[in-house]
């Protein structure tokens, strides 16, 4: 076989053994695919609706700036979009300002010198938090005398400010240009997740506000924050102070401070991007016993303790006691409506062996279903954190346990095989639903696996369409066990924001040849941002990562 068909299969996301390969092709060469210009450029996510034209603008960036429309129910106090006009402007024009020395230049005729930014609704929402209803829509239009990005609410003008970014492209003498455009776009999806996970391996703040970073650059609404697991609790908390200084891998720089919360929830705000905490309970809670004591199920071997624990001990009012004042702490830190409750993976065998446990199976008639032990669990944690006024998120093995969950209850479907019938389950007992299961981004392989992920299409289930309503999105998880600080933006980013298009643009959004060169456009723009993205294929950047 060729190299050349070798790897333009592997381009086209083709699995083969050599022996497949020699049994089924002759030795033909195939064109090699090269990245090609799409007629969207480098559009991503895809917006819903676009108007290319061929007329096109030189960019300035001395004259150039972004302002608030004169109509724009914001002004200079909304420092949301003050500080986003400052980074987008930075990212258009910042190499342009280094190389150019900022020399002046007159605008000439063939100049846009200008993008008004125009918010329509009289609540902007310009010191709110974004949530699961907001609005992210805008329209965008490229003309001359001047851009207009028109939006009801600040998220669908960040948003358009990315969108307007990308429009932005260097003609062949480097000048900064751009063509006449009309978009109009919303995402198809409302809750577009990232899942970083901070115990496995301690995560230093920069590397989550890079991650924010990039989310945005991509139109991520959601960083699901697995916080604490089995490994390690690094969440400082003020009400329990020992969780971290006994459960962190360091207690004082393996940790996230009140402060580092609160830098990383408003760094995500001002990009639009919730912070959702995940504390999972009953499982995954093994540091968590280190700094609070009976908090974990004691395991025996025989009649005897045998020194190990198990997950969270569900027969204490001590236990309920303790996640009472830890959840309430946790919904002020948090603003967000929703935290995501875990209840994932429950390991049943120390249960099984404690005696105690054992006697209060028989008072409650649980007979032999330790899922039954766990739903008791879970029911009780769901009803004191409803008493918080948030909502929750949970696993889909709480679903699945028949465990009565309030009517807002997102249902969080992640395992693989058979997801598509979960999905149709959940959503037909009238829960909604977000999807993980085809988006483990911790798993790598040979090859370009974004296509993989580009091929999901989220309502491939049985159901109606009242059912299909209740999907509201999905997340792409990178699960800590094989990432730090090291290798973890290269391996999310770019393969994440295959996900990316396929939560925001339209359903017919699927042909992979285009995706294929705008993403590695996008990839690109990525790269020259500061962001370490990872190749699709053999190729280079116009400037490289360095
Ligand atoms: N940690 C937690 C994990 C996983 C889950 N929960 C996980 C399970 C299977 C795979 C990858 C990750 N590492 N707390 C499941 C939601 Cl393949």
């Amino acid at each position: 076989m060729t190299t050349a068909l070798r790897f333009s299969l592997l381009l086209l996301g083709v699995s083969f053994s050599q022996g497949f390969l020699n049994d089924f092709f002759d030795e033909e060469e195939q064109a090699e695919r090269v990245v090609q210009a799409s007629k969207y450029g480098s559009l991503w996510p895809l917006p819903q609706k676009v108007q290319l034209s061929e007329v096109s603008f030189k960019l300035n960036g001395v004259s150039f700036k972004i302002s608030d429309a004169k109509e724009s129910t914001t002004g200079s106090s909304c420092s949301l979009l003050q500080d986003a006009y400052r980074r987008y402007y930075e990212y258009m024009f910042g190499s342009f300002k280094r190389q150019e020395g900022r020399k002046s230049r007159r605008a000439g005729p063939s100049d846009l010198t200008e993008l008004q930014v125009w918010i329509t609704s009289s609540e902007s929402d310009c010191d709110s938090f974004p949530s699961v209803t907001s609005d992210e829509s805008y329209e965008l239009t490229v003309d001359q005398p001047y851009a207009v990005l028109k939006a009801p609410k600040v998220w669908g003008a960040l948003h358009g400010l990315e969108t307007f970014s990308q429009l932005v492209y260097e003609d062949e003498n480097g000048a900064k240009s751009i063509n006449s455009t009309t978009i109009s776009d919303f995402p198809r999806f409302a809750h577009r997740g990232i899942l970083l996970d901070s115990s496995r391996h301690f995560l230093p703040i920069k590397v989550l506000l890079a991650n924010l970073e990039t989310m945005a650059m991509n139109k991520f609404n959601v960083f699901h924050w697995h916080i604490v697991d089995d490994t390690s609790f690094p969440y400082l908390s003020r009400t329990f102070p020992q969780l971290s200084q006994q459960g962190a891998y360091h207690p004082y720089t393996h940790v996230y401070t009140p402060a580092d919360v609160k830098m990383v929830i408003e760094f995500g705000r001002l990009r639009g991007i919730r912070v959702i905490p995940e504390f999972d309970t009953p499982g995954h809670t093994q540091s968590w016993g280190k700094g609070q004591k009976d908090l974990l199920t004691p395991c025996y071997s025989g009649s005897k303790p045998s020194g190990t624990f198990g997950p969270v001990n569900p027969i204490l009012n001590t236990t309920y006691d303790f996640m009472s004042q830890f959840f309430k702490e946790v919904s002020t830190v948090f603003p967000d409506a929703y935290i995501h409750l875990g209840g994932d993976e429950v390991d049943f065998s120390c249960w099984k062996s404690n005696p105690d446990i054992q006697k209060f199976m028989e008072q409650q008639g649980f007979g032999k279903d330790f899922t039954k032990l766990e739903s008791f669990y879970i029911q009780k944690l769901l009803d004191i954190v409803a008493t918080t006024q948030k909502g929750y998120m949970i696993w889909q093995e709480v679903f699945d346990n028949g465990v009565k969950l309030k009517a807002d209850t997102v249902v969080h479907v992640w395992i693989g095989g058979g997801a598509s019938d979960e999905m149709a389950k959940v959503t037909g007992a009238g829960y909604t639903t977000i999807l993980s299961a085809p988006w483990y981004l911790d798993y790598i392989s040979y090859a370009q696996d974004w296509q993989k992920y580009y091929k999901v299409e989220p309502l491939n289930f049985n159901g109606t369409d009242e059912q299909k309503k209740l999907v509201i999105g999905g997340e792409a998880c990178l699960w800590g066990e094989y990432v730090d600080a090291t290798n973890l933006t290269p391996r999310l980013w770019p393969r994440a924001s295959a996900v990316a298009e396929r939560l925001w643009s339209a359903k017919e959004v699927t042909d992979i040849n285009d995706a294929f060169n705008r993403l590695s456009v996008h990839r690109c723009r990525m790269v020259e941002r500061g962001i370490p993205a990872e190749p699709l294929f053999s190729s280079y950047c116009p400037r490289e990562y360095r």
